[in-house]
């Protein structure tokens, strides 16, 4: 018997019948007819299984659409090259409401120049949608906050441009607590166990929009974003070449038509922030994006604003890192650490 092979290292043909490169089977160079053996992928005959009994439970580990943990993304990245998109920020800036708003961007065709070519987690995007989406019938939407100590913190998400030029790119999204990168702040081993930083593609840091508009809090939240950046360039994870984007989330928020002081300060800080990076280096692989996941309808802005840029940055081609060394942080010693330097910084600010 013949059957139909991609002879093209990594090619999605034959696990999933679609090509790498989009193109129709005719015109695919790489896909070659092949004998085929006509036992099957058990290596037994159709007498065989027929006749097999099943007594014997067979226990078989399929990937059920969870986020992937760190052990899955190692052997992911065996087999899949993909960017890993690290979002740090203030506890509810809006990290998980952005990423899981790309995925639902995407099903709803939003997007101008780019596709969905798949995902591994897609149930892992609907848990996150879910309740932004069942709340925001009665009024204001409200994302579940993530877990400290959660270890299952990857969304896979698979993009392509909409002409099929280019072969497809896939997104590891990062979704960790808030208060894992606001303790890294006063606690440098708190900072080192987060070593995902170090393998990240892109080091996207959220600025609160809410924060933003609010003077009692805007300057904590420029101050805490600077000692972010610092502690991870310290500590070595961020380097020179590390492309990071500042995300300005609820841009709904901001009325910035109404009220020209309202530029002026995000003006300010966008400067600032260059100046904290330069400090460290003269990278200029630094780009603001406003973004506005769950629009609340005000402004005038609308939901999924300014996601399509950030699709369009992470999709540039770049060097992918090595995955050797992956390693977790450890949730139970961090949530214990976390605890014990939010008791200094509740200390330091009342000082
Ligand atoms: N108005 C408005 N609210 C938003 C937007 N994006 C997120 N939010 C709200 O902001 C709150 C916090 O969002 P999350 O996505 O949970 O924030 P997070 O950064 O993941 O928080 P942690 O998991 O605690 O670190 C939720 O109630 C969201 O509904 C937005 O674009 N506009
Ligand atoms: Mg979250």
């Amino acid at each position: 018997m013949e059957r139909l092979v991609c002879k093209q290292k990594d090619c999605t043909f034959n696990t999933q019948g679609i090509c790498l490169e989009g193109l129709a089977i005719t015109d695919c160079s790489f896909i070659v007819e092949e004998d085929f053996d006509d036992t099957n992928d058990t290596g037994l005959s159709i007498e065989e299984l027929e006749n097999l009994s099943f007594d014997t439970e067979i226990v078989y580990d399929l990937h059920k659409g969870r986020a992937f943990s760190y052990d899955e993304v190692r052997n992911l990245l065996k087999t899949e090259d993909c960017k890993i998109i690290v979002f740090a920020g203030d506890a509810e800036s809006g990290k998980t409401t952005l990423m899981a708003s790309l995925n639902d961007a995407f099903q709803h065709g939003k997007f101008e120049n780019f596709i969905f070519a798949g995902s591994l987690t897609l149930p892992a995007f609907e848990e996150r949608c879910f309740n932004a989406r069942i709340s925001s019938k009665g009024g204001k939407p409200s994302t579940p906050r993530t877990r400290l100590t959660s270890t299952e913190i990857f969304l896979h998400l698979k993009i392509r441009d909409k002409e099929v030029s280019y072969p497809p790119v896939s997104l590891l999204l990062c979704d960790l607590s808030g208060e894992l990168f606001i303790n890294s702040i006063s606690d440098l081993e708190h900072a080192k166990s987060l070593m995902i930083v170090e393998k990240a593609n892109h080091f996207s840091l959220l600025l609160d929009g809410e924060k933003i508009m609010d003077k009692s809090q805007r300057h904590l939240l420029l101050s805490d974003t600077k000692d972010i950046i610092r502690v991870f360039f310290q500590i070595g994870y961020l380097k020179k070449e590390t492309p990071i984007e500042f995300i300005i989330t609820k841009w709904d928020l901001i009325p910035i038509d109404k009220d020209p002081k309202i530029g002026e300060y995000i003006e300010f800080l966008y400067k600032d922030l260059i100046a904290c990076i330069n400090d460290f280096t003269s990278s200029s692989n630094i780009t603001f994006v406003k973004t506005a996941a769950r629009s609340i309808g005000v402004n005038e802005v609308e939901d999924g604003f300014g996601l399509e840029n950030l699709i369009s940055l992470w999709s540039r081609k770049e060097q992918s890192k090595s995955v050797e060394k992956i390693e977790p942080y450890h949730p139970k010693i961090s949530a214990l650490r976390g605890w014990l330097s939010f008791g200094a910084r509740k200390v330091r600010r009342v000082l």
